[in-house]
């Protein structure tokens, strides 16, 4: 027997699930918010590592919704930290009164859907269970940390921590040895603040990533009252633009109709401006292998430029997937932290990791000798938050197993046979390819306009259909084929988890064509989707 009910249960409290809940509001609808950790914030709630913060421009990654709260909210950095996104999560939280139908501490365990009554049943691990007619997955994509599964973990002395997990209090190195293992993005913001606090730290490498000056600091005040004045075109660039944020900047031309010179000018121009634009360099890196290798010898130098040990620097240069096809990460100071004489960096492809000893890490070669072990090692993408929850629709089908091949949607918002389950920024979006803030709410919106929709029409119940969910899933490979995303064991493949079926998540055809795509559906009565009420 439910404890409540409710029109709607929405599953984290993070930037998608606070917005979610606001519009869900706006409809007059009533709606439970659980969240697993004690405030709001989701990433920017857990990833507390040192370092941490946002690699698109404060100002753009921030909501759009509500102008008062843009004029009410003044950024201090070009990039945010995570302690000032987290201050800002709060005060949206705070600004529209949020908290009172969020309940904290509160993990969901499975989700059902009942048939008979067109209800999802939610269950806590608190033992409570509230019903829904429709459920919102704001789980995240990058939010079910990847645990350790190194041979002797167990008998290492010293405390361990994962970048994802972060203790709130924080944690204080000094004079210790640490160990990072990952060189992913976290891994890659943290090594620097380790390297200048830690007495020795050695970095675990088993796949080198292409890294791009952040060039951080103090907000320009020029730039603040530019997007001031202009905010509404640049918001309306955000929306049409392929990824979301307009200091990617893309230059429409092909890396190899420029000169050598002018191929080195724009790189450098790019390098110089610091963080994605360098991604915008060229309209074909991302497409054209021989327009790829101009970016990767681009990079390759520069790292071979600062990194004085030539050695170090030839470990650090990626030679096994093309530029950009992992997540490009955005640094202060990464690569000159190699400089220190403090710091070794451990290639795993040449000597890799056998165990974890009680007294740090052993590779093929040696014991480094540790005090504390930081995992850098990533998130079950895209998939990982929802498949450990126990959700099943229609016929008592559990959704994990309906993606036992790799998950199925149709726009990346409904799976068929889970009728009123929505995933924001699900795979098969754009989400992790763009910035996410402009996907989250392009997602919500679009949630909102169609349980508006269905209210009028008074149905209840919408579901993707098979026939639209198999053509959406073609199309997503079909444009993923034609990049070169798919040659890079990366996340987005899932590749960075044992036993994780290889398939492409993300919607590469980009934010503008994306949110195009999905107004279309709306605009034509739902396209793709079956729609009725809860008596038929
Ligand atoms: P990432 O980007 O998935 O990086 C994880 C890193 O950990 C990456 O270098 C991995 O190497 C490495 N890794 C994972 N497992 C192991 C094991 N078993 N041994 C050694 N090294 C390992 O996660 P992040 O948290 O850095 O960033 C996630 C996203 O958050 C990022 O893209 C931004 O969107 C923000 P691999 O490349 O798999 O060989």
């Amino acid at each position: 027997m439910a404890d409540k009910a409710f029109d709607a249960v929405i599953v984290g409290a993070g930037f998608s699930g606070l917005y979610m809940l606001h519009r869900l509001r706006g409809l007059g609808l009533t709606a439970r918010v659980f969240e697993a950790g004690d405030g709001v914030g989701g990433t920017w709630y857990w990833n507390r590592y040192p370092g941490a913060r946002v690699d698109i421009e404060s100002q753009e990654y921030s909501y759009s919704f509500s102008p008062e709260l843009e004029d009410d909210w003044a950024w201090t950095e070009r990039y945010a930290a995570q302690p000032e996104l987290l201050r800002y999560a709060n005060h949206v939280a705070d600004r529209f009164d949020l908290r009172k139908d969020i309940q904290f501490e509160t993990r969901v365990t499975s989700a059902v859907f009942d048939e008979a009554a067109s209800r999802w049943t939610v269950t806590t691990d608190r033992g409570e269970t509230v019903t829904g007619r429709f459920c919102i997955m704001a789980t995240g994509c990058l939010s079910s940390a990847n645990d350790p599964q190194f041979p002797g973990l167990e008998s290492f002395q010293g405390p361990t921590y994962h970048t994802g997990r972060w203790p709130h209090e924080g944690v204080d190195f000094t004079g210790k040895r640490v160990a990072v293992i990952g060189t992913g993005s976290s891994a890659i913001q943290s090594i620097p603040e380790i390297a200048r606090q830690a007495a020795r730290l050695t970095v675990f490498q088993r796949t080198p990533n292409y890294s791009v000056p952040a060039h951080n600091g103090p907000l320009d005040p020029k730039f603040a009252a530019d997007w001031k004045a202009n905010r509404a075109r640049h918001r309306a660039e955000q929306r049409v633009s392929s990824v979301g944020f307009i200091a990617h900047d893309p230059n429409d031309q092909s890396a190899l109709e420029v000169s050598d010179e002018e191929r080195q000018a724009i790189f450098e121009d790019r390098w110089r401006r610091g963080g994605f634009s360098l991604g915008g360099a060229f309209n074909d890196i991302g497409v054209n292998m021989e327009a790829n290798l101009t970016a990767q010898k681009f990079v390759a130098e520069k790292i071979r430029e600062i990194v004085k040990d030539p050695k170090t620097a030839e470990a650090l240069v990626p030679k096994t997937y093309p530029f950009g096809t992992k997540r490009l990460c955005i640094d202060t100071g990464y690569y000159a932290t190699f400089n220190r004489d403090n710091v070794e960096l451990v290639d795993l492809r040449e000597t890799p990791i056998e165990a974890i000893t009680p007294a740090g890490v052993r590779t093929s070669a040696k014991e480094y000798p540790a005090d504390a072990i930081v995992f850098a090692i990533g998130f079950d993408a895209m998939t990982g938050a929802l498949n450990r929850i126990d959700i099943r629709g229609r016929e008592g089908k559990a959704l994990k197993d309906v993606w036992a091949d790799g998950p199925k949607t149709y726009l990346g918002l409904m799976v068929a046979g889970f009728p009123n389950l929505f995933t924001i920024t699900g795979p098969g979006s754009p989400s992790v390819l763009s910035n996410m803030i402009v996907s989250i709410e392009q997602h919500v919106d679009w949630i909102t306009d169609c349980l508006a929709w269905l209210g009028q029409r008074q149905a209840s119940v919408i579901e993707a259909t098979p026939e639209a969910q198999e053509a959406w899933v073609a199309h997503v490979n079909e444009v993923a084929d034609t990049t070169l995303y798919p040659l890079a064991n990366s996340w987005y493949i899932g590749a960075n988890v044992p036993g994780k079926p290889r398939v492409f998540m993300p919607y590469v055809g980009g934010v503008g064509l994306y949110r195009e795509r999905c107004d279309a559906v709306a605009a034509n009565d739902y396209e793709g989707f079956e729609v009725r009420s809860a008596a038929s």
